[in-house]
């Protein structure tokens, strides 16, 4: 959400609607007009990703000269853009973070979305109630002494892992983070497997070598592992459409980061790399308020992140990671790009991080109000009742079959994972290895041999040339 950075400018933003310029060196943005003016979703309005680029040169000053200010356009398809700011207040044992702004507003309606089917929209659903009860099963799991480690939650960004996920094609590649279990549901991991994997099970992904959700499939899903430090898998993801298209393809690479992680320099280089080089990257900046207990309103100073893609000269977008419609539209339009090889796009989704950093963490520091105004935004309920209150897509009869059968398969994935044997030591020998080593396995190329030729671009050929050769 564009919350408050600096309250000086509120004023200024609430009047015009749009983005103030910060400084001289800043220069302002225009969203995009995106409703009515009732709020409601325009009917005929598509999510378009546009390119961060400069808009025509300014006119003329009224002394004369030339002003070299220039716009840039971010589209914002939210149908809210709530505007508040968390500070610290308050010192030694009562010093508590507070909260200023509006928070009475209702929630906003569900956008519709230009490409969901009905068909698709129910799927998107089922996923993201399955991701929820999933994570329920899992809090109990842990409750019952039967997790190793700590378990990690994606409360309230359901609609966000799921959506984008589902917007990948089977060639395309998934690189999560620890809060988008649902996008691994998607992609084709099932609960039992999260699950056995949170109790190192001696049949989960990793064999029980290693924690929470720190596992993918190169072979058959396309899906890297989780990489706790953040901002790295960014790279990874970049490395991937670089390697695919060293042989001969333009994939995908979608990946998250948080509103903490995106500050790493990693974050920076690696999305840099992917811009230079049109790279098929698609990074979607979760911002959900809080890295562990840092507010985003002390994490940066820009008003949103995806303001951030100016400076990588790539295409920007913001989308109220709440509603999976949103979500999955700019996604697909992302990801239609990175096939035609055009590049990267980066897309904010705004949300928030509705329990704690990891299940240790009950999350006291965040304002109680803060959590009111978001649990009336809940991505399951809201989307429920657009299906079968607004489409009409589902009957509430269906509604609550449909939220049996998920309830059902989940406790018989439960079950099994439950059941699953331990690791054994003695027996287990063939899995022993952590690390790989050369007599371990071929790495091959995944779709044929490497081809190094010039890519095709109107800018700088030579330097990219270069750089295919460099990199064989
Ligand atoms: C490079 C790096 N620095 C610090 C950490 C420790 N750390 C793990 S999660 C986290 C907070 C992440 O916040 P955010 O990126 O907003 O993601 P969220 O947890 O909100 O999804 C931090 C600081 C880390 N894993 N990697
Ligand atoms: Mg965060």
């Amino acid at each position: 959400m564009a919350h408050q950075k600096h309250a000086k400018n509120k004023g200024a933003q609430k009047k015009s609607g749009k983005v103030p310029p910060a400084s001289a060196s800043k220069p302002p943005l225009t969203p995009a007009p995106t409703e009515q003016a009732d709020g409601s979703p325009k009917p005929t309005n598509t999510v378009v990703v546009r390119k961060a680029v400069p808009a025509k040169p300014a006119a003329r000053t009224g002394d004369g000269a030339t002003s070299s200010r220039r716009s840039y356009d971010i589209p914002d398809y939210r149908l809210e853009r709530p505007e508040f700011r968390i500070f610290m207040s308050g010192e030694g044992a009562s010093l508590e973070y507070q909260i200023e702004g509006d928070l009475s507003a209702p929630p906003p309606p569900i956008r519709e979305s230009k490409y969901l089917s009905r068909e698709q929209c129910i799927a998107i659903y089922r996923w993201m109630l399955l991701n929820r009860r999933m994570e329920v099963a899992l809090e109990n799991l842990y409750k019952q002494g039967k997790v190793v480690g700590g378990v990690y939650f994606g409360l309230g960004q359901e609609g966000c892992s799921c959506a984008s996920a589902y917007a990948l094609g089977t060639d395309d590649w998934l690189g999560p983070m620890i809060r988008n279990q649902g996008a691994m549901l998607v992609r084709g991991f099932a609960a039992r497997d999260i699950m056995r994997q949170y109790m190192a099970k001696g049949d989960s992904p990793t064999w029980g070598r290693d924690a929470s959700s720190h596992f993918g499939d190169f072979q058959r899903r396309n899906v890297c592992a989780p990489i706790s430090m953040l901002g790295e898998l960014i790279g990874v993801m970049a490395g991937v459409c670089l390697g695919a298209r060293l042989q001969g393809r333009n994939v995908v690479g979608l990946t998250y980061v948080g509103d903490g992680g995106q500050s790493t320099g990693v974050t920076y280089e690696s999305l840099n790399f992917a811009a230079v080089q049109k790279l098929g990257l698609v990074l979607v900046v979760e911002n959900n308020l809080w890295g562990y207990s840092t507010p985003s309103d002390m994490q940066f100073c820009v008003k949103d992140l995806a303001e951030r893609a100016i400076a990588y000269g790539i295409p920007g977008v913001i989308v109220d990671g709440t509603d999976p419609c949103q979500v999955y539209d700019a996604t697909h339009e992302a990801c239609e790009r990175a096939r035609r090889g055009e590049g990267p796009t980066l897309i904010e989704a705004k949300m928030m991080r509705m329990k704690g950093h990891a299940i240790h963490d009950a999350a006291q520091y965040v304002p109680a109000k803060l959590f009111e105004f978001w649990r009336a935004r809940d991505p399951i309920a809201r989307f429920e009742n657009y299906l079968v209150n607004v489409k009409r897509w589902l009957t509430p009869e269906a509604d609550h079959k449909l939220i049996a059968d998920v309830e059902r398969e989940l406790e018989a994935d439960r079950e099994a994972a439950v059941a699953s044997p331990m690791p054994d030591p003695e027996t287990d020998k063939t899995h022993q290895g952590v690390y790989c080593d050369p007599s371990c396995h071929q790495i091959k190329p995944k779709y044929g041999p490497v081809v190094a030729k010039a890519r095709k671009s109107q800018s700088a050929p030579s330097k990219i040339a270069e750089a295919a050769v460099h990199l064989k």
